[in-house]
C-alpha cells in the first residue's frame, strides 16, 4: 500500500487522488500532522502522522502494510526564510525517517520532491542542465541539495528504491500552496476573478520554470513506475514544461478578463526568485521515461481560470 505523507499540501492533495484512481481508493493512506484540508481528510484512509517523529511514521507504516512512500511535507522556500531551523529539522529529519525506513526493509520505495531551488545565482540560467554549479542560498534549497546527496548516497550503499523530481513551480487551482516564491502564480488567477486587479511580488520580468499541476502529477507517476533499470539518475531529475515572467501570466489572463489589471511590488521573495533558473533542461528525464509535458501557457490559463470561477460560483451560492 502507498502512504502520501504532507497530503494536505498543493501538491499531496492532488497526487493521493491520482494514486487512488491508480491504484484503488483503499490503497492510498493519506496523512499530514494535522485535518486542515478536509476534502483530504474526508475523500478515504485519513492518518495523523508527524513526519519529523519516526515512531509516528513506522507505526502508520506497519498498521497499514505501506510499501511506498510519497514524502510531500516540507517548508517552503519563503516560509524557511522566516524560521531557517525548523526548515531545515522538518525537511530533513522527514527524509532521514522515511529513508531509513526504507534501509531497515519496512518499506520498498520512496519518491521525495526536489526542486529547481537546489539551484543558486552561480547557476547558469538558461536551459540550466542536469549536472552543473549549485549553491542554493535559500535554507529550502540548501536542504533540498542535501536531501539529493543523502538520496543518491542510500540508493548507492544500501540499495534504497528512492527517486526524486526537481520540481519546478507547480500552478494547481485545488489546494492553495503554502509559503513557495512561485505562489505568485497561482495567486494571480485568484485575484483576475475576484479583484480583477492583483499587486504581484515579484517584478514584472522575473521569468521562472513552471509547470501545471496534472503535468508534475503526470511525471511523478510515470517515474515511480518506470523500471528501476531506467532510473539513472538518484539524486533528482530536472524537470520543465514553461517558463514565464508575471508580465507573460498577466498577457495570458487579460485574454479571459480584458479588465484584469495588475501592479508590481516586489518583496524578499524577489531575491529568492532571482537566485533561480529562468529554464531548466530536462532531457535526461525525457530519454529515461519518456516524460513529455502537455500544458502550455494558452491551455494551462484557460483550465484554472475555468475551473475558478466554477470554484467561486459554487461557493457563492
Ligand atoms: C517554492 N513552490 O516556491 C516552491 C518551489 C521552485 C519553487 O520549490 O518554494
Amino acid at each position: 500500500k502507498i502512504l502520501v505523507i504532507g497530503a494536505c499540501g498543493q501538491i499531496g492533495s492532488e497526487l493521493t487522488s491520482k494514486l487512488r484512481e491508480t491504484h484503488g481508493k483503499n490503497n492510498v493512506i493519506a496523512s499530514d500532522i494535522n485535518y486542515n484540508n478536509l476534502d483530504v481528510v474526508n475523500s478515504g484512509v485519513f492518518e495523523i502522522v508527524d513526519a519529523q517523529d519516526y515512531a509516528s511514521v513506522k507505526i502508520c507504516v506497519e498498521k497499514h502494510q505501506i510499501d511506498t512512500i510519497y514524502l510531500m511535507a516540507a517548508m517552503l522556500s519563503a516560509t524557511g526564510e522566516k524560521y531557517p531551523m525548523k526548515a531545515w529539522d522538518l525537511n530533513m529529519n522527514s527524509l532521514f525517517h522515511v529513508l531509513n525506513l526504507a534501509k531497515e526493509g519496512f518499506i520498498k520505495s520512496v519518491f521525495w520532491p526536489s526542486s529547481i531551488a537546489v539551484f543558486g545565482p552561480t547557476t547558469p540560467k538558461d536551459n540550466t542542465p542536469q549536472y552543473t554549479v549549485m549553491e542554493p542560498t535559500t535554507v529550502y534549497g540548501i536542504t533540498k541539495q542535501v536531501g539529493e546527496r543523502w538520496c543518491e548516497y542510500y540508493n548507492s550503499k544500501y540499495g534504497v528504491d528512492v527517486r526524486s523530481i526537481r520540481y519546478p513551480g507547480i500552478i494547481s487551482w485545488k489546494t492553495l500552496p503554502g509559503g513557495g516564491t512561485t505562489d505568485y502564480a497561482v495567486e494571480i488567477y485568484h485575484k483576475a476573478i475576484t479583484d480583477k486587479n492583483y499587486e504581484c511580488f515579484l517584478s514584472e520580468n522575473t521569468e521562472l520554470p513552471m509547470m501545471f499541476m496534472d503535468d508534475a502529477i503526470e511525471a511523478t507517476v510515470k517515474l515511480m513506475q518506470a523500471p528501476a533499470e531506467n532510473i539513472s539518475i538518484r539524486s533528482s531529475y530536472n524537470l520543465a514544461a514553461i517558463s514565464f515572467t508575471p508580465k507573460d501570466i498577466y498577457s495570458a489572463i487579460k485574454k479571459h478578463i480584458p479588465d484584469f489589471e495588475i501592479s508590481y511590488n516586489p518583496d524578499f521573495r524577489q531575491q529568492i526568485a532571482d537566485s533561480w533558473p529562468k529554464s531548466i533542461d530536462d532531457s535526461e528525464a525525457r530519454k529515461d521515461w519518456n516524460w513529455n509535458h502537455t500544458f502550455d501557457m494558452e491551455k494551462m490559463t484557460s483550465e484554472m481560470i475555468t475551473q475558478l470561477q466554477k470554484k467561486y460560483q459554487s461557493s457563492e451560492k
